[in-house]
């Protein structure tokens, strides 16, 4: 959950060296090390590689941009003409400096430390495809989901066997464990959350599966509320990353029988530190840590957090 990121001064001093955002993402010498920097402070027992969400829009031939501070800026889909200018072909050559790092990463990382890919779901990149960037509401992709049915799903189809193809190639680049972030999954009325977070997911897990029976998979379907439940039985993924309002007891009795569980720290009591975090890990640890467990943020860490309160978090935990 943003391991790396501008919480901690090392990162910021490498992200002006590389430029744009994007330069960061798809130059191997900088993305490895951005990806240690957080290994060689807390000694963590599992890296997540460094490179965003939307490196696929970006594969896919659409314009990406991230503006400092504003967050990022695509070439909104809004017609089957824009959808007919996707291009899958040059996928995988595309994002070969991102192979190139998981590759360099599998090979440099302490061999206890797992290695983490990852990709968003195909619901949460085509809403920044849709939206042209992060949004409130959601409208606009809502809007093309329920009036231009057929043009939402074939945008669908297309990122989730671009998202398939990509995450193969980054187990075999390397990877030992791969994470799919449905950021925005809890913005969708039940039916939609079935049919466009479920679906994608239990075809991505059953596709990688089949190329590579050993691989573990991780969803994290934020906002999914008791909806978790379904989603883990019918995607059938290893591990289920759980937000900060998903209540311990539930998770245990319900998720952790069919799935590990990791989660669910709010991230502003990590920001807090102090007694706030100790008391939410203590009683985290009490009701998961007896069944399959990752110890982790219920959501990407606040740019704001002081890295000694991480520090503080990663010592109880060990304890
Ligand atoms: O200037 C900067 O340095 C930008 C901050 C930043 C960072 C550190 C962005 C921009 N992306 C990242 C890296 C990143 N993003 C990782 C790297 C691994 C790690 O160290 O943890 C990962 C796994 C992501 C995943 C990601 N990107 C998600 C899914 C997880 C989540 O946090 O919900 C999403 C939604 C994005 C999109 C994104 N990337 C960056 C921004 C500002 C945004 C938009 C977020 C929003 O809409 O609120």
């Amino acid at each position: 959950m943003r391991q790396a990121g501008r919480y901690l001064p090392e990162y910021r001093q490498t992200r002006q060296q590389a430029g744009s955002f994007l330069d960061l993402c798809y130059n191997p010498d900088l993305a490895v090390e951005v990806t240690h920097q957080p290994i060689r402070r807390y000694g963590l027992d599992a890296a997540i590689l460094f490179s965003d969400i939307l490196v696929i829009p970006h594969a896919l031939g659409r314009t990406v941009s991230f503006l400092e501070g504003e967050g990022p800026v695509l070439t909104p889909i809004c017609s089957a003409t824009d959808l007919a200018s996707l291009n899958g072909e040059g996928l995988l050559d595309r994002l070969a400096p991102v192979l190139e790092t998981v590759k360099r990463l599998a090979a440099t990382l302490p061999s206890a430390c797992a290695l983490i890919g990852f990709a968003g779901a195909p619901w949460t990149v085509a809403t920044y495809m849709i939206e042209g960037g992060s949004s409130k509401d959601f409208a606009k992709s809502k809007r093309l989901m329920w009036q231009q049915p057929d043009v939402f799903a074939s945008l669908m189809e297309t990122v989730t066997d671009a998202t398939i193809r990509y995450l193969s190639a980054q187990v075999t680049a390397g990877a030992e464990v791969l994470q799919l972030f449905d950021s925005w999954a809890g913005v969708l009325p039940e039916l939609e959350f079935r049919r466009w977070c479920i679906e994608p997911m239990a075809k991505i897990v059953a596709a990688l599966k089949e190329l590579h029976p050993a691989i573990k998979i991780i969803g994290f379907p934020k906002g999914a509320g008791i909806l978790y439940r379904d989603y883990v039985a019918a995607t059938k993924v290893d591990g289920i990353s759980i937000d900060w309002t998903v209540p311990l007891e539930w998770a245990a009795e319900v998720l952790q029988p069919m799935a590990t569980v990791q989660g669910n720290i709010d991230p502003i009591a990590v920001e807090v530190g102090g007694e706030v975090m100790d008391m939410a890990v203590d009683r985290l640890l009490r009701i998961l840590g007896k069944g399959p467990f990752i110890a982790n943020l219920g959501h990407g860490i606040v740019l704001s957090t002081p890295p000694e309160n991480v520090k503080r978090l990663v010592d109880r935990i060990r304890r």
